[in-house]
Formats: structure tokens, sequence, C-alpha cells
């Protein structure tokens, strides 16, 4: 037995010697398993656990400038509110459904847009005739993708750093909308057909409200697209498992078809495309968005059919990126060059579309980020007024400051704060704070200590 440990132990230390950034907490396992082998990344797994059990102790300078930013924050949200005009939105979906849909790689670009004469998403841009419509929101995700933006979405707070905050602390106290909506008495559910354990998923969510999820287990391999059950079986299946949920509810759909590398198979693309085209990276990913949009659409109808419609808002929005590579959206797109700045502004943005039968379209371009969507669909939903959140976005309907930070990730090489008339690439520390500051709430599970004398007050 003693020899069998020490050779398990051999090679990862060895490759320790070698590389001591390879205990850097990662969490990609497919990463670590190909570099380290099954029981190496076991080993480097366990070590970063017990690493990390041992919790961040907060100064006392540190909880300081915690509570100074979130105190300024409040005050600047009461400044607001006295000064405007009460948005006639303000809990325009109180006692409705909430049903949100993190749409996988959903850009904004291909919204509006059409491809020899073909709209790329004709039933979301159908949506847009009711709906409150943010082109220009950004996505903020650090290394953990997906699951990131639901972080993001749910919380209100960046996501840690380094790692993935699904696997490095899904046993936190969380601030977060499904917690606001049980509050409210609604029931809460989530649905992603993939297995639970795909980004600690299964683990996470009862921290952030969601009691209650499905995954791939629960539903029957009737259509398998890509990495899992396509998304227009999901939703096909998820409408009788909605019917069983208790109103109100808040339903929370996460996709899968449309994920890189978008070879979708023949049969599904809609799309009539030139050869080179349809082969190409940026081919398949118009295609598999074209997919997601018409299952999304059938969805909407399936809504419909069983009276769940006029009684529901509906938010979509896309994760993160999908086609990275601006000279693929140049050789197959544009056709022609697209500037640094034009980037950032027009394909970089993920849609933000918050819909219902009776809303009056709403062209919305202030820039946000998808930290912002908490705060939004709050005041949307009448809960709890104007009172700030220990959260770090802002309600995109209320007053005209628009911008977003993008902190540095897998899909952002430098940080960079963006507004209608700047791009910062070197961003002042001001405007790191808040990075920093949710990094250690996170690190130091000090959202229960926040949320604990929020009560007592
Ligand atoms: C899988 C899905 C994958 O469950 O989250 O998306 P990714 O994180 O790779 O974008
Ligand atoms: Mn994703």
């Amino acid at each position: 037995m003693l020899i069998g440990l020490l050779l398990t132990f051999y090679y990862p230390a060895r490759m320790y010697s070698y590389n001591p950034e390879i205990i850097k907490p990662k969490y990609d396992a497919s990463e670590l398993i190909i570099h380290f082998g099954l029981l190496g990344h076991h080993i480097l797994d366990s070590y970063s656990y017990l690493r990390e059990k041992e919790k961040l102790v907060l100064t006392d300078e540190e909880k300081n400038k915690i509570h100074n930013w979130f105190g300024k924050k409040q005050s600047a949200i009461e400044i607001t509110s006295q000064n405007s005009l009460n948005n006639n939105l303000e809990g325009f979906g109180r006692d409705k459904n909430l049903i949100l849909i993190q749409v996988e790689s959903l850009q904004n670009f291909v919204i509006n847009q059409s491809i020899n004469g073909q709209e790329i998403t004709p039933n979301l841009n159908k949506l847009l005739d009711h709906a409150i419509y943010l082109p220009n929101i950004y996505p903020q995700t650090i290394d953990g993708n997906s699951s990131d933006a639901e972080f993001l979405t749910q919380t209100s707070l960046f996501p840690v750093s380094k790692g993935s905050v699904f696997f490095r602390y899904p046993h936190n106290t969380y601030n977060s909308l499904g917690k606001m909506m049980k509050n409210e008495g609604y029931n809460n559910i989530a649905f992603h057909a993939d297995e639970g354990s795909f980004w600690n998923r299964a683990e996470m969510y009862p921290s952030i409200g969601f009691d209650e999820f499905k995954t791939i287990s629960d539903f029957k391999l009737d259509e398998v697209i890509g990495m899992g059950l396509s998304d227009g079986s999901m939703f096909r299946q998820s409408i009788d498992m909605l019917k069983e949920v208790k109103n109100p509810f808040y339903a929370f759909y996460i996709t899968l078809t449309n994920h890189i590398p978008f070879q979708l198979p023949e049969k599904y693309r809609i799309l009539k495309l030139d050869k080179s085209l349809n082969e190409s990276t940026m081919g398949g990913y118009i295609q598999s968005v074209s997919y997601t949009d018409k299952v999304i659409g059938e969805f909407i109808n399936d809504l419909n059919k069983n009276g769940l419609l006029e009684n529901s808002l509906i938010v979509i929005y896309g994760d993160h990126g999908g086609i990275r590579d601006r000279e693929v959206v140049e050789q197959y797109f544009t056709k022609k060059p697209i500037g640094d700045e034009q980037w950032l502004r027009d394909y970089v943005p993920i849609p933000l579309i918050i819909y219902n039968p009776n809303l009056q379209s709403d062209f919305n371009d202030k820039i946000g980020g998808q930290i912002d969507l908490m705060p939004t669909i709050k005041y949307l939903m009448g809960v709890n007024g104007p009172k700030a959140d220990y959260g770090f976005g802002r309600n995109l309907l209320y007053g005209d400051d628009g911008h977003a930070i993008l902190p540095k990730g897998k899909y952002v090489k430098e940080p960079y704060f963006i507004d209608e008339s700047n791009i910062e690439k070197n961003i002042s520390e001001e405007k790191m704070e808040q990075l920093i500051y949710s990094d250690l709430i996170i690190r130091s599970d000090y959202m229960k200590v926040l949320l604990s004398q929020k009560t007592e007050k």
C-alpha cells in the first residue's frame, strides 16, 4: 500500500517541481486529467479543496471599504430615485411567473440580421415587438464560462478572479434572485439538460435558491445534439414539468445546443448558406443560433398554448461570446475588416430581451453588464423597492449612466471599462474596487455577515 501511495504521489510531485503554477485553482478537470492523469487530477483537486477549506479572514480595513462602497451605492440609488420620474415598468411583473433563459453563446450581432435574405433569429426578432431590448450588454464571465454567467445574473457579484466560483465556493451564503423570489412566495425550478455535476451546478444551485434542478437524468434522451439533449427536446419536455410547479414560479433555463464547435447536423440546419460558409465555424454558428432561435419560438408557442405566456415575464440573454475570433467574422460575415473599437462595441455584446405580450416595444441602448440583470429584474418584478442589495450591479431601467467592466478572463485578455464615449484599457483603481471587493466577499463568505447585519437593522 505504501509503495502504491508513493507511486501515486510521485508524478504530481514531479510535475510540481517543474511548474508550481499547476496547483493554482483552475478546476478545469479535463485539462488537469490530460496533463496529470486521473489520479494526478484527484490529488491536485483534493489538495486545492483542503487548502480552500480555510476561509479567508477579512481585515477591519477591508470590511470598512466594503461597507463604504455599499453605503455610497445606496445613497446614489436614493438620489437617482428622487430625481427620476417613476418608470412605469416598476413592478410590471409582480405576481407573474418569471422565466429566465440563458442562451449558450448567444451574441447580439445576429439579432435582426439577415443572411442571403434570411433572418438568422426570426423568432427573437419577433419577440422584440413586445420587449424591452438592450443590445449593449456585456458578458463578464471570468474562468467559469456558462457557470460564471449564471453566477453574475443570479447574485450580481463578479465571479472569483481565478477558477470557477461554482466549484470553489458552492456552499457559501449568497444573496440571489432565486432567494428573493422565494421570499416573495415563488417556487423555483432550474432546467439544464447536462449532468448535474457539470460546473458543480447540483451543489451550487441550492445555495442560490434552486432546490429543484432538472438535469439530463430527468429527461428522456430522445434527441441528442452535440454535448447533450437538444434544446428543442429540453424545452418541449419541460412544459409538463413546469405545469406541475405551483404558480407563481421562477424558472431558469440554460440552453446547450449552440455550443462550440457549432457542428450542427445537416438536418437541423435551417438556413440556406453557400457551401463554404456553411462548412465554416461562422456558418456553423449562424446555423446553430438559428436552431436555438427556432426552438425558443416553439417554446413561446407552447407556453401560450398552455396558458402560461401572458402571465409570465420572459428574460432572454447570452452567456458569453461564441465566435471569439475576429478574423472569422471578417472573412465570412462582414467581408471587411472590423476595427478594435467596432469589435468591442458591435460584436462582443450579448442581447438582453425582456418579453411579455403586453409590453410595448422599447429599444434601450444603454451599456450594461450581466451583473446588472438581478437589480433590473428585481425592479421589474417589484421586489424590495429601490433598496440596494449587496450586489455590484444596477437597475438598467433607471438613470442614464451606462457602463460595463469586463474582467480579465478566458474571453478578455486585459480588463477594460466601457461607456458611451470611452473604452479604458488600464482601468483606474477606483473602478477596479468592485472586482476586488466582490472577490473578497466570496472568498471570505462575507455575504453571510452582510445579510445578517441587514436583518438585524
Ligand atoms: C455545459 C455548459 C457548457 O453544462 O455549461 O458551456 P460552457 O461552460 O462550456 O460555455
Ligand atoms: Mn457557455
